[in-house]
């Protein structure tokens, strides 16, 4: 097989680099072309570099339905930077009968003589260029002139072959979505943005894992000491059990942090209540209550409680409100931090052992989604066992999470 190898940080992959693999695999008639984003990419100064986990699935997303355009995991497991020679020699060496094809941009070639052992480089591969049609007022001869002059002085010096590839670079790079993501705080602005550049897939991606987003600072010493006075001490403890559990559970999905580490702090923030108080405070906001609070009303102070953090704590994140309003019942279809709230405060080290309890906390790990419909079952279970009244929410969540396993 004759294959492109497209390298890069991919922090993350936009059409600029989709187009690049089309058109290398058609001008040079690839049989594929891999997309190989690096494990580790060089140290940049003031540069986010996502973690490998999220690099990776998006450019699959991007991937996903192009014809002979595929995601190499060849650098994954690096853990320090690699030059591209290394990696060139593994491909030699593990695939003895294809061609390789090694893809450079024309700033790239301009420079290539300062890489690491260009030599072997070029004994590996074939180097195929980019060259801009039309680049900063220069015209597609002055490219072509200064490409192949350069060309001329690199086979003198290092042998090789080179081949151009004629391009027109769509004025998107990186650095420039990370900037506007940074920068824009009103999310429909960010997707708006993204969507131009990406497909609606990594894009949906990108938006719900929050990347690339200024991480919000929540005063937590603050709000810890307000509810220390405020909830009875065993519920304080199991309110320090959920934070923590939801940040190692957003580590493990890769979400948030400050957001599970706030809505796991905040969840039960109106549990200091009496039913009446409850009752009081719906009325006096105007927090319509449905006829299953009114059956139910321990389940009240999940939505009092997204209202008292919005209102009290000041909060304003719409996920951390909304995990907060959902994590008595769950709600069909929750998001990753609505499902990591519910399930923290089910598996959190201070809960009572309930059945099955290790084998959901092992589950909350390895599928969130089977954890939750652990934990509906059991729930359920255990009111159908007291009696007590369930509210349809709660079986509504089941049936959802039943079905879409
Ligand atoms: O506030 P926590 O005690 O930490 O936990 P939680 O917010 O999940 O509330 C748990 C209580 O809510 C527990 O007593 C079971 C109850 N619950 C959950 N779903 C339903 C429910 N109670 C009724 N009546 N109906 C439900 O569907
Ligand atoms: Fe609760
Ligand atoms: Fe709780």
């Amino acid at each position: 097989m004759k294959i492109g190898i497209l390298g890069g940080t991919f922090n993350p992959m936009h059409i600029g680099h989709m187009e690049m693999a089309i058109q290398a695999k058609k001008h040079l008639s690839l049989d594929e072309v891999w997309i190989m984003p690096c494990g580790t990419p060089p140290h940049k100064e003031g540069d986010v570099v996502l973690s490998r986990i999220h690099r990776f699935k998006i450019c699959e997303l991007f991937c996903e339905g192009e014809e002979g355009i595929v995601v190499s995991y060849e650098e994954y497991d690096r853990l320090t930077p690699n030059y591209s020679y290394q990696t060139l020699a593994y491909l030699r060496e593990n695939h003895p009968h294809d061609e390789f094809v090694f893809l450079i941009g024309q700033d790239s070639l301009l420079y290539f003589d300062s890489w690491r052992s260009p030599q072997k480089i070029v004994e590996y591969a074939t180097i195929g260029v980019f060259m801009r049609n039309s680049h900063k007022g220069g015209t597609t001869d002055y490219n072509q002139k200064i490409c192949l002059e350069k060309i001329a002085s690199l086979k003198e010096m290092i042998g090789g072959d080179y081949i151009l590839i004629p391009y027109e670079p769509t004025d998107i790079s990186s650095t420039q979505i990370r900037a506007y993501i940074a920068d824009h705080p009103d999310p429909e602005a960010v997707r708006e943005y993204i969507l131009k550049y990406t497909k609606k897939k990594a894009c949906d991606y990108i938006m719900s894992h929050d990347l690339y987003k200024t991480p919000v600072k929540y005063d937590y010493n603050t709000i810890e000491k307000e509810l220390k006075k405020q909830l009875k001490p065993s519920r304080y403890t199991h309110t320090l059990g959920v934070c923590y559990t939801a940040c190692a559970l957003a580590m493990r999905w890769g979400v948030s942090v400050d957001k599970c580490r706030i809505a796991g702090l905040l969840h039960d923030c109106a549990k200091y209540m009496s039913k009446e108080e409850l009752f009081d405070y719906a009325s006096a906001h105007d927090i319509t209550l449905s006829e299953a609070e009114k059956k139910a009303p321990q389940l009240i102070h999940a939505k009092v409680g997204a209202f008292m953090a919005k209102d009290t704590y000041g909060i304003t994140d719409e996920d951390v409100l909304h995990a907060i309003s959902v994590h008595t019942t769950g709600c069909p279809d929750m998001n990753l931090y609505d499902e990591i709230i519910f399930v923290s405060d089910y598996i959190e080290p201070n809960r009572e052992p309930v059945p099955h309890l290790e084998e959901i906390r092992n589950m909350a790990f390895s599928d969130l989604e089977m954890a939750v419909r652990m934990i509906l079952k059991n729930t359920i279970f255990y009111l159908k066992e007291t009696n007590a009244y369930i509210d349809p929410t709660t079986q509504e969540t089941l049936d959802y999470y039943e079905k879409e396993q």
